[in-house]
């Protein structure tokens, strides 16, 4: 049995920091949310950024700064999201590149997004697919709807692998609208994946945080984990810092015989380009 994966996300666009004070927002912040998510065993983190007034952003020099500034505090893989926030321009979301993270998001699909809609048509896939190859960044597919699945296989189809060769997929299950939480439809998508994924993860927003986790485990996946996804611990008791959930899902996954993986093994597995300086 493989080690497993754990990417922390632990701030998204969603929530804001007045409801939750404890979600990381500012640089120094997410360094140390970085510093101890890695410690409880973390391997990756996907990161969304908020601005000076804790609102999500696409700054592009903030998005450097956060990913140099945890570059250099740890060894985690660093992946910037471009799907932002619903309001974000698609234009917009494609200049996330310029920030030189190891990874980036890459949804494959229109969803239902709550009250919203998350616009990733065609044109804007395609394109992210190709600026991700030619500029050296391994993508990690999200797939929020089982037709995501097939709209991977068709990205492959026309443009080849990504960079690095191996292509890790993510679940995200239980968006209100989206693909349900359980461990039905995460099986259904894990069966409909194409030859050419070599690793998968999964998560489950609010409820489905821990079945979608013990699902995942269970079918040889790797696990996202984060405040972006679920801010209660259990019921009545908010997660405090998200380290908590890193701990509880290295708890389990090592319960299970699959202990966290190394960040070296994290870079080997993902196919990413070592950009830390020595
Ligand atoms: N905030 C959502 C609209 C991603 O990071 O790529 C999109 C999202 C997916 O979180
Ligand atoms: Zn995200």
């Amino acid at each position: 049995m493989t080690a497993t994966l754990i990417t922390v996300a632990p701030t998204g666009a969603e929530l804001s920091k007045a409801d939750v004070p404890q979600l990381p927002t500012t640089v120094e912040e997410l360094v140390e949310t970085a510093r101890r998510c890695e410690g409880a065993g973390a391997a990756m983190i996907h990161l969304h950024i908020r601005d000076a007034g804790h609102r999500p952003t696409l700054d592009g020099a903030l998005l450097r700064e956060s990913v140099d500034a945890i570059r250099e505090a740890t060894d985690l893989v660093v992946q910037l999201s471009t799907g932002g926030s619903v309001h974000d321009p698609l234009e917009q979301r494609l200049t996330v590149l310029d920030a030189a993270p190891d990874s980036c998001s890459l949804t494959c699909g229109t969803t239902n997004f709550g009250d919203d809609v998350f616009l990733n048509p065609w044109g804007f896939m395609s394109d992210l697919y190709v600026q991700a190859q030619e500029r050296e960044v391994v993508p990690e597919f999200e797939l929020f709807e089982l037709g995501h699945v097939q709209a991977l296989a068709r990205l492959i189809d026309r443009h080849g692998l990504p960079f690095g060769g191996k292509v890790h997929v993510d679940f995200v299950t239980g968006v209100p609208g989206a693909m349900p939480g359980t461990a039905a439809a995460l099986l259904a998508g894990v069966a409909m994946l194409p030859p050419e994924v070599t690793s998968w993860s999964a998560t489950g927003i609010g409820r489905s945080h821990l079945p979608v986790m013990a699902a995942a485990l269970s079918a040889g996946g790797h696990l996202r984990v984060g405040m972006e996804d679920n801010i209660m611990y259990a019921r009545g008791r908010q997660v405090q810092h998200n380290d908590e959930l890193v701990a509880r899902a290295a708890e389990l996954a090592t319960l299970m015989q699959r202990p966290p993986m190394s960040t070296a093994d994290a870079r080997e597995l993902l196919g990413v380009k070592d950009r830390r300086t020595p």
